[in-house]
């Protein structure tokens, strides 16, 4: 029976040299793996011959089979290669789908633009925890425990957060927080911009969301002055919005600098507030264990969403993060 498997293979072999065609193989298919082939018959009369013959010619029997069929579909590819894609379900008429690429965000855009504006005015980027000690986000900022500006960030604080002084934890108000980190780790000069996401519990409309984004700018040196602050975000402004844009400074009050200000830009026949800003308070100074009477700094906090609003002609801020495909393309 080994005899007559290892005959086989060579009376194939040699058959299929001299298929030339399709029909030639599909007659040499029939002839050598067919159900009435000479090795198909030896395969199911297996159970009739002696048991120590079974397992071995078993195992060749099969082999031969593979092989003859790995042949065959070799030589089919060889003679007519459409004829065996043709027998797989493959469909190459089938229109192709389409390739889906994604965008940026539009704060997202309006986010690198503000960091490439500010870079090439020489400020680094820095970033800070959103999750926040109520130490950073108001005490080193001047804002103590019983001070009413607290009430100016409605705040959500996060109730199992507490440490062994009794500091607790919340959902940053602002990126100001970062300042008093930036301030307690380096000394000046400084110069640095802090991108990155805010939370209050505040109710939502047109320009206020619950979450947004902020960028927060500090500068540390000897001897700067508010000129500084105002050519610095005079220049900023003419970067982002061109050189036509209508600016306005008036005075603010926030408890870490002094003087305070907010500035706006003209949009749609009104003033929108994109930023408050000032001079680092001297207490901010001293929290930070600046000793350095010559020192003096300023520092900004703007909503890049209100940016991104004025260049793209946006009326309501909540279209950003409401996930509308049909909105979010458009940029
Ligand atoms: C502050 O958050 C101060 N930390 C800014 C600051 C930094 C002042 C450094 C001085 C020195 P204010 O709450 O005004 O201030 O927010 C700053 C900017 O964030 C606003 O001008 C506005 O552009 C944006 N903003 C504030 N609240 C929202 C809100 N609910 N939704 C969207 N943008 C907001």
């Amino acid at each position: 029976m080994l005899e007559k498997l290892k005959k086989l293979e060579k009376q194939a072999n040699l058959g299929l040299k001299s298929c030339n065609s399709v029909p030639d193989l599909e007659e040499w298919k029939i002839k050598f793996l067919g159900r009435k082939s000479e090795l198909s018959l030896i395969l199911k009369d297996i159970k009739n011959i002696d048991v120590s013959l079974k397992k071995e010619v078993g195992m060749l029997g099969n082999k031969l089979r593979i092989e003859l069929e790995a042949l065959y579909n070799d030589h089919l590819e060889r003679l007519e290669p459409s004829k065996k894609e043709q027998n797989s379900s493959l469909d190459h008429f089938l229109p192709g789908r389409e390739v889906k690429v994604g965008k940026l965000h539009p704060v997202t855009q309006t986010l690198r633009e503000i960091k490439k504006a500010f870079s090439s005015l020489g400020f680094q980027v820095a970033e800070g925890p959103e999750i926040e000690w109520d130490k950073y986000n108001f005490d080193m900022l001047n804002i103590p425990e019983d001070h009413p500006a607290r009430d100016m960030w409605d705040t959500m604080w996060i109730d199992e957060k507490m440490n062994s002084n009794g500091e607790k934890m919340l959902l940053r108000t602002h990126t100001s927080p970062v300042q008093a980190r930036i301030m307690e780790s380096q000394d000046p000069p400084i110069r640095v911009i802090v991108p990155g996401k805010c939370y209050r519990y505040e109710a939502t409309d047109a320009t206020h969301e619950w979450h947004f984004y902020q960028v927060e700018g500090l500068a540390v040196d000897k001897n700067l002055t508010f000129a500084d602050l105002k050519g610095t975000l005079y220049e900023f402004a003419k970067k982002i919005f061109g050189n036509d844009t209508k600016i306005r400074f008036r005075c603010d009050y926030f408890p870490f600098v002094e003087p305070g200000v907010d500035m706006s830009i003209f949009w749609e026949g009104k003033w929108l507030e994109i930023l408050g800003a000032g001079m680092v308070h001297p207490k901010v100074f001293e929290k930070a264990g600046y000793t350095d009477p010559n020192i003096s700094g300023f520092a900004f906090g703007m909503g890049p969403e209100r940016i991104a609003m004025i260049k793209h002609n946006i009326d309501d801020i909540r279209l950003f993060y409401s996930n509308d495909l049909r909105f979010l393309n458009q940029f």
